[in-house]
């Protein structure tokens, strides 16, 4: 269009121009929106307003008010942070001063686990662009941000149509001070089963470069070999390998053999051995007591060197007394979210926490005030967001009888009520702990958490129990999640797989006991790029190879709902969800300084072949488009 621009003006055709005309000439710039694209968002916003948002019951749009922002002067500079002081000293220089701080730091999980945990995963970038120029000014203190992996990576393609890699790299140039942390499942990446060690590799590197500099490495059955390829891949890009321990049981009941304080302490050594620069202890459903968090504390900074990290759920109502006592034991860092974004399967607040320390021996690093303000715009983002609440409403304390984790319990749920038990999800928390005693009592993180999960609705679905399954598993075929994990796919368990049931699992199929990434066969990049642009008709990137390796489904379809109804990552997240109200209009900015005006003015009839016409006033120009009737 440029050209085209150019070609047709004025000055140029009568040959009165000279190189300044280009820079004086501010309408060479003004370029139609291709119409196309404008068709696309409109086929979106019709569809969404006629056929409801996938998950949610269709309604009408709700009355939602424009987040409250904070009042500060965006134009101030950023002040410096930890990621300047990674920048100039290195892994090992920023771990030295981690363990110079007397005082607290924190790490904010607004932008993932809290959401993850609170809301099934589904804040939008958008959501999280509006507020990250604040997040950079006022949480200039913070130790991270944690704001990538576990499950966002996966929810962003699928549900939310949008590509995680942009959302990090815009966040990067926003928040440029605070160091990026992510959640990484070892070998199984972001996703749910081990993947090949050079997808590992080149999916760490990807991530390092586009703004990553702590990874949180784990692995879902505390299975160091699991971990291992990960942690020397994140050590050559001299970013932190933060290596963890997945907290389950309770050290403090004797009867719970498998778990106990040295059997953290000798997976914490082996851990610093393999080259972890920070041990995290990941206390992924809450399940780690007060009493237990100072015993366990105090004993991890007494047998290795490293600066520990503390992450819990705050599911039982008992994370700022556990926190609390980490902290007296000597906890370097905490993981903390917004107020308004805390609590019950999310982190502990970090405001609430802030009141608790203060005026005691250790204090957070925090400023209460911006705390407060930031609290603020999340509540109101929060109720975008409601129909994905997982209806709690008070601490569980059942948590340490089922002990499923924070980031699963919402996403458990919608899972229950997709295979119709969603009136039997009582049930179906039951049968989660009765399978995790069937399987051994394993660790229960993602993916074995899901495996855990995919057993227990196939449980209540088919009546079985701990003592039918031996005689009817006979004649049924398990998930394939379940056979994968008796398989050894997903690596192996302290003390091996109770034998029983994995006959009963596998029948005739063959289990492994080395690390599966020994055997799978490495991804060839340069030919799958290929592969990819002939099937796509358009070059791809280097981050969208990994996300086809990684999920070739899900990327498949999110290239194509692309195709159909282009980048509707721009839509603020109301419409997004809910549509247009008859009359209602909106502007949504597609680019920078280029709005559209969209106002739904009417929907016709249903015509017989189901389908409906819906018109629009666009930029002032009428517009309609013809849309499915799936209701
Ligand atoms: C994830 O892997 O997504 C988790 O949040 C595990 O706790
Ligand atoms: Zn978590």
């Amino acid at each position: 269009p440029f050209l085209e621009n150019v070609v047709l003006h004025e000055k140029f055709i009568t040959g009165a121009f000279d190189t300044s005309f280009i820079d004086t000439t501010p309408e060479l710039f003004e370029f139609p929106v291709r119409k196309d694209r404008g068709t696309k968002l409109l086929n979106y916003i019709g569809n969404v307003t006629l056929n409801g948002f996938p998950s949610i019951e269709k309604k009408e749009k709700p009355i939602l008010v424009q987040p409250n922002k904070p009042k500060i002067d965006l134009k101030s500079e950023i002040p410096a942070g930890t990621k300047q002081i990674l920048d100039a000293r290195g892994a090992d220089g920023l771990v030295e001063w981690v363990k110079q701080q007397q005082d607290v730091l924190l790490t904010d999980t607004t932008f993932r686990d809290a959401h993850q945990s609170l809301l099934a995963t589904r804040v939008r970038s958008q959501d999280m662009f509006q507020i990250a120029d604040y997040n950079a000014r006022m949480l200039n203190n913070f130790f991270s941000f944690e704001l990538w992996g576990g499950a966002t990576f996966d929810v962003a393609y699928r549900f939310l149509k949008e590509d995680p890699w942009a959302r990090l790299q815009t966040l990067r140039k926003q928040m440029p001070n605070v160091l990026f942390q992510m959640l990484l499942r070892g070998a199984n990446a972001v996703g749910y089963t081990n993947y090949p060690d050079n997808l590992i590799r080149e999916f760490i590197q990807e991530s390092a470069q586009t703004g990553i500099d702590v990874f949180r490495i784990f692995d879902s059955l505390n299975w160091i070999k699991g971990m291992e390829v990960a942690i020397d891949e994140v050590r050559q890009t001299g970013k932190i390998a933060e290596a963890a321990i997945c907290y389950t049981g309770d050290i403090l009941d004797d009867s719970r053999a498998k778990y106990t304080v040295q059997y953290y302490k000798d997976m914490a050594k082996e851990l610093e051995a393999t080259g972890a620069h920070i041990l995290a202890i990941k206390d992924m459903a809450g399940l780690l007591k007060p009493e237990a968090a100072y015993r366990l504390v105090s004993e991890l900074k007494e047998s290795t060197n490293l600066p520990i990290h503390l992450h819990t759920h705050d599911t039982s109502g008992n994370g700022i007394y556990t926190y609390a006592k980490a902290i007296e034991a000597g906890v370097d860092i905490i993981d903390t979210a917004l107020g308004s974004m805390s609590g019950l399967t999310s982190q502990p607040s970090a405001n609430s926490l802030y009141y608790a320390m203060k005026g005691s021996k250790r204090e957070l690093i925090a400023d209460i005030d911006a705390l407060e303000n930031l609290s603020y715009y999340w509540e109101d983002v929060r109720k975008f967001y409601s129909d994905f609440e997982s209806g709690m409403k008070s601490p569980h304390s059942e948590i340490y009888v089922h002990e499923m984790p924070g980031g699963q319990y919402s996403n458990l749920q919608q899972q229950a009520k997709a295979v119709g038990l969603g009136d039997r999800w009582d049930e179906v928390k039951k049968m989660y702990s009765t399978v995790n005693m069937l399987f051994g009592d394993i660790v229960k993180v993602t993916p074995s958490s899901k495996v855990v999960g995919d057993m227990a609705l196939f449980m209540v679905q088919n009546d079985l129990n701990e003592e039918n399954i031996f005689t009817r598993g006979e004649a049924l075929d398990f998930p394939d999640s379940v056979v994968e994990l008796f398989q050894g796919y997903l690596g192996q368990i302290p003390g091996g797989f109770p034998q029983e049931l994995q006959k009963v699992i596998l029948k005739d199929r063959e289990a492994i006991t080395v690390r599966p990434g020994e055997l799978l066969e490495p991804v060839n990049f340069e030919q799958l790029e290929a592969t990819l642009t002939e099937k796509f008709g358009r070059a791809v990137s280097k981050q969208d190879v990994l996300a086809y390796a990684l999920y070739p489904k899900v990327f498949e379809e999110y290239m194509q709902a692309k195709d159909t109804f282009g980048d509707i990552s721009v839509l603020d997240t109301p419409t997004f969800l809910y549509g247009l109200k008859l009359g209602e209009e909106i502007e949504v900015e597609i680019e920078k300084g280029k709005t559209l005006i969209i106002k739904l003015v009417s929907i016709g009839e249903p015509q017989h072949d189901g389908t409906r016409v819906i018109y629009f006033d666009f930029n002032g120009q009428s517009r309609e488009v013809v849309i499915q009737d799936l209701t």
